[in-house]
């Protein structure tokens, strides 16, 4: 394996909405450039970078890939990503470590949803971009359709540097706004293609495009721009300068017009890569802290600089343990080396460094600035992540990942599986940050959460092919609270007489309730030792703790608020016990008078889903109790905005499946708690009642 000066490596991201042909448009640049011998399809499981079980068999990518190839001298290490929505934070995992965006639409539907969602990451990440159309081959595909949809969606900057030769299965190549020259394509997906001149029907077409072109490339700079007013054209090598600072500063992104699949229009895009994309060492600088002063400090992407990587992502393979995804901004890291995690404040020993071409490693013996790499097994070190020469410190900015929307409760099938679940669960969230599990402490369910079902039916899969754990996935017990809604002031009296010594504790409490989310308040208001001070925290012990177990329906009671005023007490017969128990018996005596209700959580819902369908949605919302909260149009899908609480969701999926067609998605996340209506109330406490009875059976 070659090594790779900054100047010469290429890092881009492929991303767009799900299905637009990115992990396709890789294969075929791989396959184009001689990195790998035949084109890898989708529909045939042998893509580079969709190598893993999962998404072999759904076809989609889950996690984002690394591969690379050689162009015009030129390394371009290539980052393939999902595009569906619940697997998202893995495109910002990439993005967060590429030097420039390729945002592949299909020219059938245009920009969708997650395709405006990842043009977002690209802003918080201010990453050039250029926008591929791809499935130009498609029926109905069409150029004006989708450049409008481009205008609409990210302004004039998507401004085309293509027409394309043909549209649907008459798509033949690309003619260049560049070189005025047509590249017309072998049918045979060999990629092969001949230069030529641009057919008649297109030249009024071509003049027309080119100006407008030279007018967007001349605006980013005054010099250009001059010149084009002197010449009234650009020269090529000013053309490219120009596309190249337009990109740079945001104000341009290339449109170009391929098929992954039939092979055309392939070679396009990597010279745009080569020649339009900034080179690892033309990015800015990168931007860390320095833990010690804990101020910014700036590292050259220079392999004469001291050695800084960032861990950007993390593989948990079933065989070659954990693989660890690294960017190399500065310096040159070579295999077998210890190196510095400051992160973690360790010193990890490296293996090997590798070059992954999807799942394939090659072994490389060192890797300079600019580039990415691989290393397995090491320690401590997790994803986000920072290595660095101890003289020079530097710690890199992680990617926030976002909550998980979804939880389902997951039992082992066999009962002796509990440890296996917890080990496999770790490696799983190692190298997915948006999968998340815990143990509720107040049903004891073990609680599995992600970004939508299929992302936990995911999880699932892996639990069970790679670490031959068999689970049930359940939906989860709604996790109901109880407050009060009224005042109340009783006696909590504890006295019992057995033989010798005696029990005895006596208190007076207040309770009223607290706003939501006011949790829980005590105030000790005795005075005169009506109580000794040192039994007065275990009356509140007494009073917490029968809290906690609840008491309408066994959730734990919240925002209330409770004043011992009052008590008294027995030389002999008190002690902490008997303080405890009287608080206790106080608590559930207030309760009776003071209106107990039940809480329960309420989601904030989005849904997603074509126009025709928002009817039926809103209706079975309201039937859900869901407020309807507002509604938005994206072009042709709807998003329908509502609150609905988290009881009525637990079987959502499916529901808006069939609806829909499959056509529609959700997100939702937690808002805040309130009442049950009294009617729902009355049903959850007969059940839990019912429950107990049962238990004690
Ligand atoms: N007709 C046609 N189909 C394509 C093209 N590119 C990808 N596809 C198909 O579209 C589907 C999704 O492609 P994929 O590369 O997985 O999209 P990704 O989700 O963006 O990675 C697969 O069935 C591909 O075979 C193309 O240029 N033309
Ligand atoms: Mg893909």
């Amino acid at each position: 394996m070659k090594v790779f000066e900054s100047e010469s490596i290429r890092n881009i991201c492929l991303i767009g909405h799900g299905a637009a042909g990115k992990t396709s448009l890789t294969s075929a640049m791989l396959f184009d450039s001689g990195a790998v011998n035949r084109l890898g399809r989708v529909e045939d499981g042998n893509t580079v970078t969709d190598w893993e079980d999962e998404e072999i068999e759904r076809k989609i990518s889950i996690s984002c890939a690394l591969a690379h190839c050689e162009w015009n001298k030129k390394k371009i290490n290539i980052l393939d990503t999902p595009g569906y929505r619940p697997f998202l934070a893995e495109t910002q995992l990439a993005l967060r470590a590429a030097d420039a965006a390729v945002i592949v639409v299909d020219a059938v539907a245009g920009v969708e949803v997650q395709t405006e969602k990842v043009w977002e990451f690209c802003d918080e990440y201010n990453l050039p971009r250029m926008i591929v159309v791809n499935k130009c081959d498609r029926d109905n595909a069409s150029k004006d359709r989708t450049l409008a949809s481009l205008e609409e969606s990210f302004g004039r900057g998507a401004v085309p540097v293509q027409i394309p030769l043909g549209m649907e299965k008459d798509f033949a190549g690309v003619i260049s706004l560049l070189t005025e020259k047509a590249c017309r394509y072998e049918k045979d997906g060999s990629g092969k293609f001949k230069e030529e001149d641009v057919p008649a029907e297109y030249t009024d077409e071509l003049s027309q495009a080119r100006e407008k072109l030279i007018e967007m490339a001349a605006e980013g700079s005054d010099a250009l721009m001059e010149k084009f007013f002197a010449d009234g054209t650009l020269s090529h090598e000013d053309f490219i300068e120009g596309l190249k600072t337009g990109m740079m500063q945001g104000s341009i992104y290339p449109v170009f017009f391929a098929s992954s699949t039939v092979n055309i229009g392939i070679a396009q895009v990597l010279n745009a890569v080569t020649d339009l994309c900034p080179s690892a060492a033309a990015v800015a600088k990168a931007t860390g802290i320095d833990p010690k002063t804990n101020e910014a400090v700036e590292r050259t992407i220079s392999s004469a600089e001291p050695y800084a990587a960032y861990v950007f992502k993390t593989v948990a393979d079933p065989f070659a343990g954990r693989i660890s995804l690294v960017k190399l901004y500065s310096g040159i890291m070579r295999s077998d080396s210890t190196y510095n995690n400051q992160t973690k404040g360790k010193n990890e020993k490296f293996g090997p460094l590798q070059v992954p071409q999807g799942k394939t490693m090659i072994p490389v013996g060192e890797v300079h600035a600019g580039d990415f790499f691989a290393v397995t097994k090491l320690k401590e070190t997790t994803t986000g992540d920072s290595f660095c020469d101890p003289s020079s410190p530097i710690v890199f900015s992680s990617v926030e990942i976002p909550e998980p929307s979804i939880t389902f409760a997951i039992e082992p099938k066999s009962r002796g599986d509990e440890d296996k679940i917890s080990n496999a669960l770790a490696r799983i969230t190692e190298e997915d940050a948006a999968i998340k599990y815990n143990r509720d402490p107040q049903t004891k369910q073990l609680l599995l959460s992600g970004n939508g079902q299929l992302h936990v039916e995911i999880t699932v899969a892996k639990l069970s092919k790679r670490y031959g754990v068999e689970v049930i996935l359940k939906t989860p017990k709604v996790p109901y609270r109880e407050t009060i809604r009224g005042k109340a002031d009783v006696q909590g009296r504890h006295k019992k007489q057995t033989g010798g010594h005696g029990q005895f504790g006596d208190c007076r409490i207040k309770m009223e309730p607290l706003p939501r989310g006011g949790q829980f308040e005590f105030a000790n208001e005795i005075f005169g030792g009506a109580i000794p001070r040192n039994f007065i925290p275990a009356v509140e012990k007494g009073i917490t703790d029968s809290a906690a177990r609840g008491f309408l329906a066994g959730y734990p009671v919240v925002d209330f608020k409770v004043t011992l005023y009052d008590g008294s007490f027995h030389p002999v017969d008190s002690s902490e016990m008997a303080f405890k128990i009287a608080g206790s018996l106080a608590f559930k005596k207030a309760m009776e008078q003071a209106n107990p209700v039940l809480l329960e959580p309420i989601m904030n819902v989005e849904i997603y889903a074509p126009q025709e369908y928002a009817g039926a949605l809103t209706g079975d919302l309201t039937s859900r109790r869901g407020r309807l909260q507002g509604m938005d149009m994206k072009r042709d899908i709807q998003i329908i905005k509502a609150q609905v609480p988290m009881a009525e969701m637990v079987s959502y999926s499916p529901v808006l499946t069939s609806v829909t067609g499959g056509r529609g998605s959700f997100h939702m996340e937690f808002s805040h708690y309130d009442e049950v209506p009294a009617h729902i109330g009355e049903k959850i406490v007969e059940e839990a009642r019912k429950e107990r009875t049962e238990e004690e059976e």
